[in-house]
């Protein structure tokens, strides 16, 4: 970056920073990832200088021959992945995409049945606070109060009684398996679009360790920087026969051009995807996971569900007598990062909820395993159960640099 570090000192400065403290600290905010620098290279390139409003050989603008082989490639990679009749790489982020395909399928003022943001549902799927909230009818499903899963049985009650004209699966925080399959048949009984938000675990179905979405969902969308940890961006994909109303409602509907620096690094992402490595990390993924969601079980931190089927635990902080922000801020000082989120049916606002959020996806990227997860297990455990004490700080900041040392990252980077 000998450049940027001429043109502008300050952001190249604080870029520096900001991979120290990514190369320094350990990563369990689930929804992180370290991508590859392949991707990282294909963002910075010249692809960024091109408008190609519109699609492979319907560009509203001339020179796109490159542009339009490059996201023909990563369309037909985003397809073969997750076995979809079309999809559209064009959305530049995951509510992005999500807007797009309500547009595709909805008018405003159309219900919307999704899960309730405190149990672990996403902004976009309705909440108040979104445009989405504000131009369709949202109404909420919830997990069950006894043992924190999704209640199929209320999601029936509900589309039957409401008559939604979508139903949205998927979740943010939510540690066990999402039953697509039942989601798509209640859509189909009660004559509602079924859309499928697996932008959490799309890499875990890649790899086969969540049943897949695809099959059940009439429009499946995804980010590709979580558990695919490829670049910051979204997908849409979707059966034929919605293909042209999806392309139409990305463009010219709710987006203008496309970034195809980041479309050329989700074919990137889409191609790594592809690999052994990546199906052994996915793998290695889950069983971090459920090795940190035990070890808290043992040492009495309540879990919401009690466990975990994917890549990240919602712990419940009520019974360590702190907030979840507290306990996200207390970790953070000693180099480990989290989120505060909030827990299903929470009495406490989202601004500092009483869940903590944790996941694998980019610790297991840089190739740690079981026994590491006990050591930051333990760390863990140790500093909400002591936030205040300095020689606990100490310790485990200790621990946090060992670690890093012996799993680095980005080495070949030469900022
Ligand atoms: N905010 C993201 C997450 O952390 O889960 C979802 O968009």
């Amino acid at each position: 970056m000998k450049n940027l570090g001429q043109t502008d000192p300050k952001i190249y400065q604080k870029i520096r920073n900001e991979l120290d403290r990514q190369k320094n600290g350990l990563i369990l905010i689930a929804s992180e990832n370290f991508t590859s620098t392949a991707v990282l290279e294909t963002m910075g390139t010249v692809l960024n200088n091109k408008y190609a409003e519109g699609y492979a050989k319907a560009r509203y603008y001339t020179g796109n021959k490159f542009i339009d082989n490059i996201e023909t490639l990563a369309i037909e990679r985003a397809k073969k992945l997750f076995k979809a009749e079309h999809a559209n790489v064009q959305p530049h982020s995951g509510t992005t995409a999500n807007l797009a395909a309500y547009f595709s399928l909805l008018k405003p003022g159309d219900k919307i049945l999704s899960m309730d943001l405190a149990c672990g549902g996403h902004l976009s799927h309705g909440a108040k606070v979104s445009l989405v909230g504000q131009l369709f009818e949202p109404i909420s499903y919830t997990v069950n109060k006894k043992d924190g899963l999704i209640d199929y049985d209320q999601i029936n009650e509900l589309a039957k009684k409401e008559k939604p004209q979508l139903i949205i699966s998927g979740a943010t925080a939510y540690p066990r398996q999402i039953d697509f399959e039942t989601i798509g048949q209640i859509a189909k009984d009660n004559n509602a679009y079924h859309l499928a938000d697996i932008s959490h675990i799309a890499g875990l179905i890649i790899a086969g360790q969540h049943p897949e979405a695809t099959p059940f969902a009439d429009i499946v969308t995804t980010t590709t920087h979580k558990t695919m940890r490829g670049p910051r961006s979204a997908i849409i994909l979707s059966k034929n026969k919605l293909a042209k109303k999806i392309d139409t409602s990305v463009f010219p509907g709710t987006q203008g051009g496309p970034l195809e620096q980041m479309i050329a690094a989700k074919a990137v992402c889409f191609q790594e995807a592809m690999t052994d490595k990546f199906t052994n990390d996915q793998i290695q993924t889950v069983k971090n996971a459920k090795k940190i969601a035990q070890i808290l079980i043992d040492n009495d931190l309540k879990l919401i569900t009690n466990g975990t089927d994917n890549h990240l635990i919602l712990i419940d902080c009520t019974p360590l007598n702190i907030t979840g922000k507290q306990a996200a801020l207390a970790l953070e000082k000693v180099g480990i990062y989290t989120n505060f989120n909030t827990i299903p049916f929470d009495s406490r606002p989202a601004k500092d909820p009483s869940g903590l959020r944790l996941g694998t996806p980019a610790l297991t990227t840089q190739g740690m395993k079981e026994a590491e997860m006990e050591i930051i297990s333990q760390v863990i455990i140790d500093i909400l159960k002591n936030p205040q004490d300095n020689n606990i700080k100490l310790k485990a900041k200790k621990l946090v640099q060992e670690l890093t040392q012996k799993f680095p990252i980005y080495q070949e980077l030469k900022y």
